[in-house]
């Protein structure tokens, strides 16, 4: 496991929030405040990636958010074009739940060389998308079978699978913008079911909905839009509230 991996995965009284920047809705000027506003509020990671158009200046987004702020920046890619020099690692993601072999596997053989060549850490994600994530942008771009939110136990399978499989963190993915966060009740059959670390994202906007998360077992929690809406340090604090471990 290498570094960015162990401080995900760092148990203790506190899970972690990582900050994401879409580097399309993004411009690298706002890149840069918002990873200095992350960093004061006291957040852990800033994640880099979005669905559509993100390669176009992946590159100077990252490099303002370096600028930012020394936190670890992790590269959440949604695409072959998501994966850019100068990240500390990148979650290295199969969107297990899609029905498109493209998203399962091929996706990640044509960035395999390139992940290699720029030495990026990377670590093995399933990525499972709930409902009713299949119809925002990840979900509907990555042709995903969205997982019925009243239906952990299949989520619970995946997780299993992904486990046996030799991967070693699932990120449960409600879609951003979400109405609706991934349940509890999900994130907490996949704990019982796997020793995965889990990343929970998509619609998550205050710290109840961070301590509901954490509680059921999440290592991370991942929270964009609320963000992008207003990327204050005081927004920031809120959600770290939500952090402490019972
Ligand atoms: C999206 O899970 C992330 O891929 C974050 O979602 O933008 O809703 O916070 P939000």
């Amino acid at each position: 496991m290498g570094r960015v991996e162990d401080l995900m995965g760092a148990t203790g009284d506190r899970a972690r929030l990582a900050v994401l920047i879409d580097p399309f809705s993004t411009d690298p000027r706002e890149a840069e405040r918002t990873a200095l506003e992350a960093r004061e509020g006291g957040a852990d990671f800033i994640f880099i990636g979005g669905s559509i158009g993100a390669g176009s200046r992946l590159t100077a987004v990252l490099s303002a958010v370096k600028r930012g702020a020394d936190l670890p920046v992790v590269l959440f890619p949604g695409n072959v074009d998501g994966v850019a020099e100068g990240a500390d690692a990148i979650l290295f993601m199969s969107l297990l739940n899609s029905s498109n072999p493209y998203w399962i596997i091929q996706a990640q053989a044509l960035a395999a060389p390139l992940v290699r060549a720029l030495r990026l850490e990377a670590i093995p994600t399933a990525y499972l998308i709930v409902e009713p994530g299949g119809s925002s942008a990840a979900g509907w771009v990555g042709s995903a079978r969205e997982i019925p939110r009243a239906k952990p136990e299949i989520a619970a399978a995946y997780a299993m699978a992904a486990e046996l499989l030799g991967m070693r963190w699932i990120y449960l993915e409600a879609g951003s913008g979400a109405a609706d966060p991934v349940p509890a009740e999900l994130v907490k059959a996949v704990r019982r079911s796997t020793d995965l670390g889990i990343l929970v994202g998509g619609g998550i906007r205050s710290p109840d909905e961070v301590a509901e998360r954490v509680a059921a077992g999440a290592d991370v929690i991942v929270v964009g839009t609320y963000l992008e809406e207003g990327a204050t340090r005081e927004r920031v604090a809120s959600l770290t509230r939500g952090l402490a471990r019972g």
